[in-house]
Order: structure tokens, then C-alpha cells, then sequence
């Protein structure tokens, strides 16, 4: 199938505001292809590559990492996925106006979903967010707690928190997000294809977003 033909979305939203949680159900009822940006980020990080060893301070005290690096590594990515039949999905990514603008050039998205959660509640729900680094799944001591606590339900390795959990950290990254933020969503509503999602809790959001999803996207291809 001809990349042009793929449905391209991204979903954006402030730190913890539910951007991975939301992704995991677009991807099973969807069938796209995910990309976290965070998610790749860390396994560079976590393999010590040149770029691992550039992003780790960035990433740690909550600041965005250069937006050229960020970039390359997100179209690199695109550009060399294979076997995608419906679409795919960006996590994360574009978080700049010039980020945004140099996705555009090289893939038009159709679709981008904003989530709008208060930052009280976000700050809340960091605090119990547990991972596995490998594979991006993420747990929450309340909302969504693994099967035996500190390990992964399906390989059983154990579950870390994440460096820029912590609070100060966290802080910068909703102070970022709050300084990108404006100038991103004027870009893709002036675009006309931005769809915002309000509420507290994901559970309620997700229905909204997969009732959208399911006018825009064909599942006959
Ligand atoms: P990341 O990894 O993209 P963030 O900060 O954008 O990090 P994060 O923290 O991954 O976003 P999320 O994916 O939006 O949050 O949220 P989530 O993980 O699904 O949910 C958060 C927690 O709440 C989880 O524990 C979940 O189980 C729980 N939860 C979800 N819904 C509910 C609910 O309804 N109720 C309750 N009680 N809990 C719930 O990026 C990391 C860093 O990488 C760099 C930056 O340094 C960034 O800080 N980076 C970039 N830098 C430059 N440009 C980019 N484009 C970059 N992308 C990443
Ligand atoms: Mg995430």
C-alpha cells in the first residue's frame, strides 16, 4: 500500500494526561501502528547510543530534548516502517510549532486528538505510575495495577518509575507543555484537523475519541 493511503494521526496532551493509556486502546480497536515518542527515546537512552547519551539530561529534568534530534529520529522511524496496513499513530510528537511544521512537510496527518486533563489531576496520577521499560506498558497503583505488584503481567520483569516522575521534574514538564502548547493547537486548528477531548478520567474519554476515530477512519482498506 502507498504511504498515502495510511490514515496518520497523533495524539497530544500534557504529561500523564493519558496519552499512552488512550493510544493502547486506539491501537486495539484500530489497528495502528504506535510510536511513542518517549517510548523510543527511553530505549535510546537505555542502550547508551550517541542519542540515549544526548536526550538523558534533557529528558531527566523534565525538559524537552532539542527539537533536530527529536525530528530525525520520529521521520527516520516513519520512513522505515513496513508492514502497516491501516495507519499509525504518533505519541507524543510534534510538542513544538517547529516540530509540527517539519512533520507536515513530510507526512500530512488526517487526524489529531488533544487531550485536556486539569494538571491536578495529572500530578495525582503520576505518583502511582509504574512501567516496563521494555515495552512501554504502563501501570497505575490505582487506575490500572499490575496483577502482582512491582512486576509486569505479562513477562513478569519488574516494574521501575520513571526518573522524570519525580515531582520537580514533573513540574517542568507541565511548565513546557503549558509554554508549546498554544502556538501547536492554533497550528492545527487553522489546519482544521483538531479534535479536543475534555474530562478527569480516561475511561470516560475513550468513547468519544473512538466514536471520532470510527467516522475517520476505513476499515475497508
Ligand atoms: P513521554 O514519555 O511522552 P509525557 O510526559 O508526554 O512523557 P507521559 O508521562 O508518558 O507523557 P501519558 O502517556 O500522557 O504520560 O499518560 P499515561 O502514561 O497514559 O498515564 C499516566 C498515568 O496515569 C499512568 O500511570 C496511567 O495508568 C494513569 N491513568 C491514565 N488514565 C487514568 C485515569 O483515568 N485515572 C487514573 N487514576 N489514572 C489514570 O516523554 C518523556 C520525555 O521525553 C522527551 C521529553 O523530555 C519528555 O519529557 N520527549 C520529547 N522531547 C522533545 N520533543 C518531543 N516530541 C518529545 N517527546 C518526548
Ligand atoms: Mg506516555
Amino acid at each position: 500500500m502507498s504511504t498515502s493511503n495510511l490514515f496518520k494521526m497523533t495524539i497530544l496532551g500534557a504529561p500523564g494526561s493519558g496519552k499512552g493509556t488512550i493510544s493502547s486502546r486506539i491501537v486495539r480497536d484500530f489497528g495502528l501502528k504506535h510510536l511513542s515518542v518517549g517510548d523510543l527515546l527511553r530505549a535510546q537512552v537505555m542502550r547508551k547510543t550517541e542519542l540515549g547519551l544526548l536526550a538523558q539530561d534533557y529528558m531527566s529534568s523534565g525538559g524537552l530534548v532539542p527539537d533536530n534530534i527529536v525530528v530525525n529520529l520520529v521521520c527516520g522511524e516513519l520512513n522505515s516502517l513496513s508492514d502497516v496496513k491501516t495507519g499509525w499513530l504518533l505519541d507524543g510528537f510534534p510538542r513544538t510549532k517547529p516540530q509540527a511544521e517539519a512533520l507536515q512537510l513530510q507526512h500530512q496527518l488526517n487526524s489529531v486528538v488533544s487531550l485536556e486533563v486539569p494538571h491536578a489531576v495529572i500530578v495525582d496520577r503520576i505518583k502511582g505510575r509504574w512501567v516496563h521499560l521494555p515495552s512501554g506498558r504502563v501501570y497505575n497503583t490505582e487506575f490500572n495495577p499490575p496483577q502482582k505488584p512491582g512486576f509486569d503481567d505479562e513477562t513478569g520483569e519488574p516494574l521501575i518509575q520513571r526518573p522524570d516522575d519525580q515531582p520537580e521534574a514533573v513540574a517542568q514538564r507541565l511548565l513546557n507543555y503549558e509554554r508549546n502548547t498554544e502556538p501547536l493547537i492554533k497550528y492545527y486548528k487553522n489546519l482544521g484537523i483538531l479534535q479536543q477531548f475534555h474530562g478527569t478520567e480516561s475511561n470516560k474519554i475513550w468513547p468519544f475519541v473512538k466514536e471520532h476515530l470510527a467516522t475517520c477512519i476505513d476499515f475497508k482498506k
